[in-house]
């Protein structure tokens, strides 16, 4: 049930393929949605689905309670925010993906312009949004959040980061470092059985995602000798897993490349030489920081 304050109706600026399916779920889950993208005629579809198409950018920013601003980079974002009216504690929740720099570039501009600000990362592409697997990282004032959350809830799972204007994208761009770890390993592996004439889809599905899934298993462990910067209990040392370099040398007889490896390579044969040969594999976020964590 809606409280008096609970925002009703919500403006979607940019018009792309996600903000599209932004403001498409919007309009689903009943809220009074107004549109604006910079390039006419984007709104159409959305207008025929029942969202009222602002007739430019100064009307849809003053037409709702919460203005989703999702454009294609912080560059753009600025420019939009320069060019809209300035309000009086209205929220802002960019969800344009960008630095945890650029969010706070762009927090401390929209304040200066009176609004209340978030900055969010969309966990989700955008056939998912307003699916169970989507998720939205957001971070900027807490008000904020409790204010435009009923409102954000339905594009998928909210999760408030906290009260630093950078944090959701910090947050963002960290899963995605993960997942590109992920996908880089998986290209390596589907390369090398592939140069053996072999099918990489039974072996994904087979072998690899298995495999892949008990190792996720690991992490929690992992991150708990990371936040207590301490490696040294472990069944599989370092100077074991650098003692050859198998998977380089196999790599290069079968033709494969290994460039996506050998950096990791690099950094646990380093660590080693540093004296942690007996420790655990993630004690190499040590040599990740050019700066005090
Ligand atoms: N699509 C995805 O899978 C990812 C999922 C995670 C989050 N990202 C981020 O979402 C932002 C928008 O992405 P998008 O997929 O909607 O991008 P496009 O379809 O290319 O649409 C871009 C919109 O930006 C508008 N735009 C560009 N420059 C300006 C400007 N100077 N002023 C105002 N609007 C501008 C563009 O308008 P137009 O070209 O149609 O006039 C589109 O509406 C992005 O940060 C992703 O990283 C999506």
């Amino acid at each position: 049930t809606s409280s008096p304050t609970t925002p009703t109706s919500v403006s979607v600026i940019g018009l792309g393929a996600m903000g599209s399916a932004l403001a498409s779920t919007f309009v689903d889950a009943g809220f009074d949605t107004t549109v604006w993208n910079r390039t006419a005629g984007r709104a159409d579809g959305l207008v025929a689905r029942g969202a009222r198409g602002a007739g430019d950018l100064a009307e849809a920013f003053t037409a709702s309670d919460v203005v989703v601003l999702c454009v294609v980079n912080h560059e753009a974002a600025r420019a939009v925010l320069a060019a809209a009216p300035p309000s009086d504690g209205r929220v802002v929740v960019n969800l344009t993906n960008g630095t945890p720099q650029e969010a706070e570039s762009f927090a401390a501009a929209a304040r200066d312009r009176g609004h209340a600000v978030l900055d969010g990362g969309i966990m989700a592409v955008p056939e998912l949004i307003g699916g169970p697997h989507a998720f939205v990282l957001y971070s900027g004032p807490r008000e904020a959040y409790d204010a435009a959350r009923e409102v954000l809830t339905v594009l998928g799972r909210p999760v408030y980061v906290s009260d630093d204007d950078g944090a959701a994208s910090l947050y963002d761009l960290s899963l995605l470092a993960g997942m590109y770890g992920m996908l880089g390993g998986f290209f390596h592996a589907a390369a090398l059985v592939r140069s053996a004439g072999h099918g990489v889809e039974s072996f994904t599905d087979e072998l690899l995602v298995p495999w892949l899934s008990a190792m996720l298993g690991t992490l929690p462990e992992s991150a708990r000798s990371i936040d207590r910067g301490d490696y040294a209990e472990t069944g599989s040392p370092l100077a074991m897993q650098v003692a050859n370099d198998s998977i380089g040398e196999a790599s290069a007889a079968q033709g494969v490349s290994a460039e996506l490896y050998a950096p990791l390579h690099a950094l646990m044969q380093r660590r080693v030489d540093d004296g942690h040969g007996a420790e655990d594999m993630a004690g190499v976020v040590e040599l990740l920081h050019s700066r005090g964590a």
